[in-house]
């Protein structure tokens, strides 16, 4: 059997971020030696359908392996990469019909049955985390009613399984780094490090905007720090990867676990430098001292509200002291912080507004002494169905239940639609912009 495993294209037109194929590279060294295979990451080529084409008619495989990550860029974004996944299909059933095709990836996963129903091209596709079931699912013949989380067509209709046991973060395969190289993603990017490196799995928070426990598990999963630590030290030696970026949804949860696995990057002399999101709560100047002595290049916080209704609207359980308290530990220690916020939340009031940009104020004037705030991103929610917040603006009115999701929808009612663009003013203004300065 021939095998081809594709990364469809998913990154903002002309944003030339990489961002390396974590998922599909662990996926892809779980294939039996039986089966021969080859890769393709659409998003690191100059012409991705040129490329796609070519593979498919000199290779002529026998399943392809679809990996869709994003839908959409965000960000206020109305592209969406939909087409990605619809012309990947359609190509691959035209060029080859007897190709089988399988999807999944995080983009997947947030829309599976209405993806399967968008295109039907699709054989098989698949509802989270792919280790688990993998390799039944390339078994030719295999029945897949009998396989956890896998979505297929039968006589007309699109079938669901429940899904089934999460993966023991200790038992991850490796990556294959002969298919999907390292080393094609670094030296580009100017944002973001290209290589992700999973601490944990799942989150057990419930965010009013995020999926992350839908996508995860609602129960953060996490992996020995020796595990990890291996990962980063084989990739520093084999392929000279010198910054991470942590995949985690919050990296310093639970704090004792992040500070074991601190001591154990430091202990390994990695002599690399990280970055990951971390919550506001639980940071101390202890742990984050901890933290810079093994790599820590620098924090995202996503405090997401500027208010305390906000951050009680939005389920965060923190508090605005605890953003300004986390902002002087950082401004203290000048590391390079980048801050999340969303506005013009539900139930925004011009009182509320006031209060939003006093707190604005605040964390500008923290940092500004430091120097250390690279950036304030602000967005305005992106509602997915089914997340808390969707369903308390539908249950109120305030959103008709018909809206159609797969396309971006954003909260971004009048008569505040112009503050995102006021407070990122306010920040340019204090020259807090592209003040990035990370080691890419
Ligand atoms: C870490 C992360 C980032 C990091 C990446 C750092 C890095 N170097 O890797 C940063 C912060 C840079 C980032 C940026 C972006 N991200 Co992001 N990111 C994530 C996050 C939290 C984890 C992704 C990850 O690496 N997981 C670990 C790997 C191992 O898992 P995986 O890729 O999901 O693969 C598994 C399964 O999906 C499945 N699978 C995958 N493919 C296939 C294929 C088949 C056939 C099968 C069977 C299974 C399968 O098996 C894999 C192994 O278990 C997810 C949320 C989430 N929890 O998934 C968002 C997420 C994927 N990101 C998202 C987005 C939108 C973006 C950005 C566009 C945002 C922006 N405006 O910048 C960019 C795009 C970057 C790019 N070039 O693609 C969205 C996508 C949804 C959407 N609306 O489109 C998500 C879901 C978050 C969200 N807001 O909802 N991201």
């Amino acid at each position: 059997m021939k095998l081809v495993l594709i990364q469809l294209p998913t990154s903002h037109f002309g944003a030339g971020e990489k961002v390396y194929p974590l998922g599909l590279s662990r996926l892809s060294s779980l294939v039996p030696d039986t089966v021969e295979k080859r890769g393709l990451d659409m998003n690191i080529v100059p012409d991705p359908w040129g490329a796609l084409k070519t593979l498919l008619t000199d290779y002529r495989p026998d399943m392809a392996v679809l990996s869709f990550r994003n839908l959409d860029p965000l960000a206020g974004h109305q592209t969406s990469y939909l087409s990605s996944l619809k012309t990947g299909a359609a190509l691959i059933r035209t060029l080859i019909p007897d190709c089988r095709i399988m999807a999944g990836g995080p983009a997947f996963s947030l829309f599976a049955q209405r993806l399967m129903a968008e295109v039907p091209e699709i054989d098989l596709g698949l509802i989270g985390e792919g280790e688990p079931v993998f390799v039944q699912l390339l078994v030719p013949g295999a029945d897949p009613s009998t396989v956890p989380g896998v979505l297929w067509r039968e006589k007309g209709e699109i079938r669901v399984t429940p899904p089934g046991p999460k993966m023991d973060m200790d038992r991850l395969p490796p990556l294959d780094t002969q298919v999907f190289l390292p080393t094609d993603y670094t030296g580009a990017n100017a944002y973001v490090a290209a290589m992700g490196i999973e601490g944990k799995r799942g989150c057990d928070l419930w965010c009013g905007y995020c999926l992350y426990p839908f996508l995860g598990g609602t129960c953060m999963r996490l992996r020995a720090p020796d595990f990890i630590v291996r990962e980063m030290k084989d990739l520093r030696d084999r392929f000279n990867i010198r910054l991470f970026h942590f995949t985690d949804s919050v990296v310093n949860r639970p704090a004792d676990y992040f500070e074991a696995l601190c001591r154990e990057m430091i202990k390994a002399g990695l002599d690399v430098s990280w970055t990951g999101f971390f919550r506001e709560d639980g940071f101390t100047d202890d742990n984050l001292s901890l933290a810079m002595d093994a790599g820590l290049a620098a924090v995202y916080f996503s405090g997401d509200a500027l208010t305390d209704e906000g951050l009680s609207l939005l389920n965060k359980r923190l508090t605005c002291d605890q953003i300004l308290e986390a902002a002087r530990l950082t401004a203290g220690k000048k590391i390079l912080t980048m801050s999340h916020f969303l506005v013009n939340l539900p139930g925004e009031t011009e009182d509320r507004v006031r209060r939003s940009e006093a707190m604005l104020d605040r964390l500008l004037e923290i940092h500004a002494p430091a120097g250390n705030l690279g950036a304030v991103i602000f967005n305005h929610v992106r509602l997915y169905p089914g997340a808390p917040l969707t369903r308390r603006l539908i249950g109120s009115g305030r959103l008709d239940p018909e809206t159609d999701f797969l396309y971006p929808v954003y909260h971004n009612p009048a008569p505040f639609r112009d503050i995102l663009h006021r407070f990122e003013a306010k920040c340019h203004t204090a020259g807090v912009f592209s003040r990035f300065g990370l080691d890419l």
